[in-house]
């Protein structure tokens, strides 16, 4: 019985210690994860002067907060050591001390003094970022579940997911939700930080970016089932590169002309037919969009390189999947007026539709 029992004993213990190095193994790595330079969302590689004055806050933080760690654990693991129990030894008999009150005060101060110095610059950076912007562009930022609408009240264009600015400028954005919807947060880490769009209350952010290239953001405040499928892009540009963007989303959509008979002409067809247009908008024609659960304006989809949320590459296998069942990609609750339903599309109108979708530039 003895011997069963210590040879149990024994396989519990090599099992707990797997145990342990396999939990040590998964948080190394997910700790060294961290320590690469790529990464899409970097918010350490800031772009714009209102990120770097939030990474150099970010850095400050950390210093301090990283020789608070070093001594507060030092000084735990030198105690631990010096003092630990040692074979053979009977704990002394210590006298019961109720407390060291230089001590205590000494401790109680020192943070206060750190907490105060580090709300100085905290505070300073609140206020630096809160700036009014300057000859902005205006953009209004609606957060969806589980996608991004960004209108420019000033230059007429409404797109999705993938935001175009210029370089060098201010970007005001205003923040808002939908009554019904839920509470999303604006993300782009390389250009600002976070701010919440709530329903019913709106919120202002201002953005800008010193180069051109792709900023990738996402929402940063959990909203439900997709939340980790809402992402966005910034593409910034040169202000030239940037007209030349307003010009194109200016422009009329590529819509077949009455009489035409192509596959996009048919994919029009079914669009209007089939449901679609109640729910997402074209400019200038009957897709008015609106409805129970507005999509994403479609004027000039072909113009943008991703879709739904910015979680695919806008190209035709994709689209076609899309359309077949949307939530076989995304996963989304149409039932609860979240999301796109799946239309019962047969493979050939999925055909002419994808033909018509990709028509639109
Ligand atoms: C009940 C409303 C509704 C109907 C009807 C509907 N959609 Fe959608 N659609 C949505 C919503 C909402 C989204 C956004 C989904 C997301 O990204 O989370 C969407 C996304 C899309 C997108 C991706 C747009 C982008 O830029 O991300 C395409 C393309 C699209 N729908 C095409 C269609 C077509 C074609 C039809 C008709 C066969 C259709 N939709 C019918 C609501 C609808
Ligand atoms: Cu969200």
């Amino acid at each position: 019985m003895g011997s069963y029992s210590t040879v149990r004993e024994a396989s519990t213990s090599i099992k707990r210690h797997r145990l342990a190095a396999g939990v040590g193994l998964v948080v190394l790595s997910l700790v060294l994860a961290a320590c690469g330079t790529d990464g899409a969302q970097d918010s350490l590689s800031p772009a714009s002067e209102r990120a770097r004055n939030v990474d150099g806050l970010f850095t400050f933080t950390l210093i301090i907060a990283a020789v608070v760690f070093v001594l507060v654990q030092g000084a735990i693991i030198y105690t631990a050591i010096k003092f630990r129990r040692k074979k053979g030894e009977e704990p002394r008999p210590v006298k019961q001390i109720h407390g060291n009150t230089r001590l205590e005060i000494a401790w109680t101060i020192a943070p206060a003094l750190i907490l105060a110095g580090l709300a100085v610059p905290t505070v300073q950076t609140i206020f630096e970022n809160a700036e009014d912007p300057v000859n902005a562009v205006e953009i209004t930022v609606t957060g969806h579940q589980w996608w991004w609408e960004f209108d420019y009240p000033d230059l007429g264009v409404v797109t999705a997911n993938e935001m175009h600015i210029p370089v060098g400028q201010d970007i005001a954005l205003t923040l808002r939700a939908d009554s019904g919807d839920v509470i999303h947060s604006f993300w782009v880490p390389r250009l600002s930080g976070k701010r919440d769009l709530v329903p019913g209350h709106e919120n202002t952010l201002t953005i800008s970016a010193d180069q051109p290239g792709l900023y990738l953001g996402q929402c940063a405040e959990f909203c439900g089932l997709s939340h980790a499928n809402m992402r966005l892009r910034v593409y910034a540009h040169e202000p030239a590169d940037f007209d030349a963007w307003v010009q194109s989303q200016l422009a009329a959509a590529a819509i077949p002309p009455a009489g035409d008979e192509s596959l996009r002409a048919e994919g029009w067809e079914l669009f209007l037919g089939r449901g679609c247009a109640a729910c997402h908008a074209i400019d200038g024609t009957e897709a008015a969009g609106g409805g129970l659960n507005p999509g994403p304006n479609l004027t000039h989809f072909a113009m943008r390189d991703t879709f739904a949320g910015a979680l695919y590459d806008r190209e035709p296998a994709n689209l076609s999947a899309w359309l077949a069942n949307p939530s076989d990609l995304k996963s989304m609750e149409p039932d609860l007026n979240r999301g796109m339903p799946n239309l019962g599309l047969t493979d050939e109108e999925i055909t002419a539709l994808v033909a018509f979708l990709q028509g639109l530039n």
